[in-house]
């Protein structure tokens, strides 16, 4: 075997907004997955390949754990992180410096049977003091003793990152590359589109809105000058689809607007986004649908 080229996954895990999302964007420089203020934004394991010289990692973004899985939805995100935990060959586990709701004690039963060497990264530490930052660290440090590196970094400030790349590639296994050197990610361009036009759903809607619904892309047309998409917003309840359409049109015609957008800057051409809004009672409990979305149940 190779012993000189390095390769391996680098598996991000913690609660629903920590900023995982955020963190796997800065490290792999580019905006794969969608990032709101709002937790479970991420449903899916989303990959993000980068490439040194003589090392490439693969990082995965996953959805936040979810506590009290209440759709067969929550069990296929949860199983997500569970698969990401047991393929990695680093763990990041990443902490919230400003709402501690994480416990040692959940993670050290999580990773129990896993024998991956763990970082400990406190993120959002641009907002809160370095002594309050420096307290958490250190209780960490003794409720979960076993981690091979304890970090406080701000992913959206772009702050402490530096170090934890070299520790990254000292613990990663010899192996040759998993990725061909022009693969950025595992998903396809539909995937990112639909999570686009989810990203703007989220944003734009209150409540229960954004957690009702699924993207769907029911066409999609490439061409050199312009790449024509179809989508569908599959939402759970025949009440919900009038406030997603809005009067005379004017907030879906919002979420459009803004999803072209940020489409034409993620694909660096223009599109012509048609959206159409349907119902599908239950799809969060509904496996065929689901499996269909790419989650696993
Ligand atoms: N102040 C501060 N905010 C951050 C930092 N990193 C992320 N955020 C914010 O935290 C929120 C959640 O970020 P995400 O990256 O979507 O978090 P996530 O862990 O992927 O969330 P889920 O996908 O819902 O589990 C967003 O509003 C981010 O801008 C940070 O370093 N500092
Ligand atoms: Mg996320």
């Amino acid at each position: 075997m190779n012993q000189t080229y390095k390769a391996g996954f680098v598996n991000i895990i913690g609660k629903p907004n920590v900023g995982k999302s955020t963190l796997m964007n800065a490290l792999v420089g580019e905006q794969l997955s969608i990032i709101t203020y709002k937790a479970q934004t991420t449903r899916h394991r989303i990959m993000g390949v980068v490439n040194g010289t003589d090392w490439q990692i693969v990082y995965s973004d996953t959805p936040g754990m979810v506590d009290n899985p209440g759709y067969k939805m929550h069990e296929a995100m949860n199983r997500f992180v569970q698969t990401a935990l047991h393929d990695a060959d680093v763990v990041l586990i990443l902490l919230d410096a400003t709402n501690q709701q994480e416990k040692a004690s959940e993670y050290a039963k999580r990773l129990q049977k896993i024998s991956a060497p763990v970082l400990i990264l406190l993120n959002k530490c641009d907002a809160v003091s370095e002594d309050k930052a420096n307290v958490i660290l250190a209780e960490w440090q003794k409720d979960f003793p076993t981690a091979v590196g304890y970090y406080r970094i701000s992913a959206l400030k772009n702050q402490n990152l530096e170090p934890i790349l070299p520790k990254i590639i000292d613990l990663l296994p010899f192996h040759p590359p998993y990725y061909d050197e022009e693969t950025l990610t595992d998903r396809p361009v539909r995937f990112f589109i639909a999570e686009i036009i989810r990203e703007k759903i989220l944003l734009l809607y209150a409540d229960e809105i954004p957690y009702s619904v699924e993207v769907v892309i029911d066409e999609y047309k490439e061409s050199p000058e312009i790449d024509r998409i179809r989508a569908i917003i599959v939402t759970n309840r025949p009440s919900q689809k009038p406030i997603l359409i809005g009067k005379n049109g004017a907030m879906l015609k919002k979420v459009g607007t803004q999803a072209r957008l940020t489409m034409e800057a993620f694909l660096e051409k223009k599109v012509f986004l048609e959206l159409f809004v349907k119902v599908k009672e239950n799809w969060r409990n509904d496996e065929q649908f689901l499996q269909s979305k790419g989650y696993e149940v």
